[in-house]
């Protein structure tokens, strides 16, 4: 789809046994630049869902389940051309659902795509341990998947995110059911279809678009899902994990984050802060590794500040193809929530710069807030613990590091960390204290690399996605003990 051939009123069916599904109810979804209609998504429910888990086990139990890793590998790398060749159609695409800049909807369709690369390239080196017990016996664990694998995933990295989950499910060996977001379905439904396109058998990709209380509830209470992963909000996470206890069913969930930069007084301030500007504004903060909170060293803290709310003030806003610097939040919903916090926030605390709405009457229709530079944030401020999910920076300066680590681990979150110090041993005794699944010194990375493992620790989640890690998240460990003897003698 391009912009160009965008009316509104295109409908996206659903992606179930390798059919395109039309369940005769749909979903609008809207541009978060204006608010104008983008294109209408089947809205699947509990038959659908059915459906696609039933999909889901046939293909698992017919086909997939007796495919070699290497056949497996061959499909992830022709889904990874695939992707590769409509790159740029999906970066459009992605840039319009969610509003975000097109530049870094580039970088998510390429990562997508990496996704099939990687778990291409490392299932075939996955195995199982020979283990030393007695003489007579050779006894050895192997690495089995699942089986139909549910994924339901959020709105912010639709592409990334359905590609990272999905990735290393099915090069296990496990077929899957994706629910993506009701604000933001459209390259995830692409990605079934894609999936088919490069050879992959109806069934083993299904793609149920729908809403939360709809499609996402019925996909986590299904008694034929054999393995959850979530990735969202902690107040569903928490729901998703409920439904899956009922089903012993395991969970990976990724539910956000509250994650700090600590700037100590050796830190090179001219590398730290494009980065840490950047990992504030990427996708107008709705990142979950957002660093939306800098602890700063008190001798740094004013020309800190004055730097940062210059280049705070210096990001240009706009609609996402025009690859601005920040585009619009992804709903009014979400704008209003963050809003919600700027309110409560801006009593206690100094407001550098931004703080609502921005003034351009260009912007209006769209569901834009401003970078936002908070100073003086108290860790007993809602702001200092609560994810806000907008492009809003909250600065808090300290004495020692030991408060530092203390206002680090002031909130329930543990996703990441941002170290920017010279001294070795400081950022390695950092690296320890903190209780978060990734620590960045002396760099920022938000998005990462597909290589490097990425879970929360504390409430930010269960499990680890990406990275050879996820392989072992998709299957599970089977012991075998073989008597040697019988019959040897
Ligand atoms: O998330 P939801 P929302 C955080 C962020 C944001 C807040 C709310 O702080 O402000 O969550 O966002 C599906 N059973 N993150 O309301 O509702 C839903 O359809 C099963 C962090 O948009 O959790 C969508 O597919 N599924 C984050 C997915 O859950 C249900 C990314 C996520 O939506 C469901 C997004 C239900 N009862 C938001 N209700 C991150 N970790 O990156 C909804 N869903």
């Amino acid at each position: 789809m391009s912009d160009a051939e965008t009316t509104g009123t295109e409908e996206h069916a659903a992606v179930i046994a390798g059919e395109h599904v039309r369940p005769g109810e749909w979903i609008d979804v809207v541009d978060p630049f204006d608010g104008s209609p983008l294109a209408r998504v089947a809205r699947c429910r509990a038959p659908e869902v059915e459906a696609a888990v039933r999909a889901a086990r046939e293909t698992y139990e017919t086909h997939w389940r007796h495919t070699t890793a290497q056949q497996r590998a061959e499909l992830c790398r022709a889904l990874a051309a695939t992707l590769r060749a409509e790159g740029e159609a999906l970066a459009r695409t992605e840039s319009l659902d969610t509003g975000k800049p097109l530049g870094q909807a580039r970088t998510d369709a390429e990562v997508a795509a990496r996704y099939f690369d990687f778990y291409g390239g490392v299932v075939e080196a996955l195995g199982g341990e020979t283990v030393l017990t007695r003489p007579d016996l050779l006894a050895f664990t192997l690495r089995e998947p699942y089986g139909v694998c549910g994924h339901i995933i959020p709105w912010n990295y639709p592409l990334q995110v359905a590609a990272r989950t999905v990735a290393p499910a099915l090069a296990a060996g496990n077929c899957c059911v994706l629910k993506p977001a009701e604000d933001a379905p459209l390259t995830p439904l692409r990605l079934g279809e894609l999936a088919l396109a490069a050879g992959f058998p109806p069934g083993a990709l299904n793609v149920v678009p729908g809403y939360g209380e709809e499609a996402g509830a019925a996909l986590a209470a299904h008694p034929g899902i054999d393995h959850l992963a979530f990735t969202g909000s902690r107040e569903v996470g928490e729901s998703v994990m409920a439904a899956a206890a009922r089903n012993i069913v395991p969970v990976t969930l990724e539910l956000g984050g509250k994650s700090p930069h600590i700037m100590l007084p050796d830190a090179d301030i001219e590398r730290a802060l494009p980065l840490i500007v950047r990992s504030i504004t990427e996708h107008a903060g709705q990142n979950c590794s957002a660093g939306s909170r800098l602890l700063v060293h008190e001798s740094l803290h004013p020309q800190v500040v004055a730097a940062l709310g210059e280049a705070f003030g210096a990001l240009r806003l706009g609609r996402g193809l025009d690859d601005p610097d920040v585009g619009p939040l992804i709903s009014a919903r979400q704008r209003d929530r963050v809003l919600g916090h700027l309110r409560e926030a801006a009593a206690d605390c100094e407001v550098v710069t931004g703080g609502g709405v921005p003034e351009d009457a260009a912007l209006a229709a769209g569901f834009f807030v401003q970078p936002t530079l908070l100073d003086g944030v108290s860790p007993k401020q809602p702001v200092f613990t609560e994810e806000v999910f907008g492009p809003v920076l909250c600065v808090t300066p300290f004495t020692g590091t030991d408060e530092a680590v203390a206002l680090a681990e002031a909130t329930s979150y543990g996703l990441a960390a941002g170290i920017w110090t010279r001294d070795v041993a400081v950022a390695h005794r950092l690296v320890r204290e903190l209780r978060v699944g990734q620590v960045f010194v002396n760099n920022y990375s938000a998005a990462g690399g597909v290589e490097l493992p990425f879970g929360g620790y504390k409430r930010s989640g269960i499990g680890v996605e990406k990275g050879f890690e996820a392989l072992r998240e998709y299957t599970r460990c089977k012991t075998v003990a073989i008597h040697a003897e019988a019959g040897g003698r």
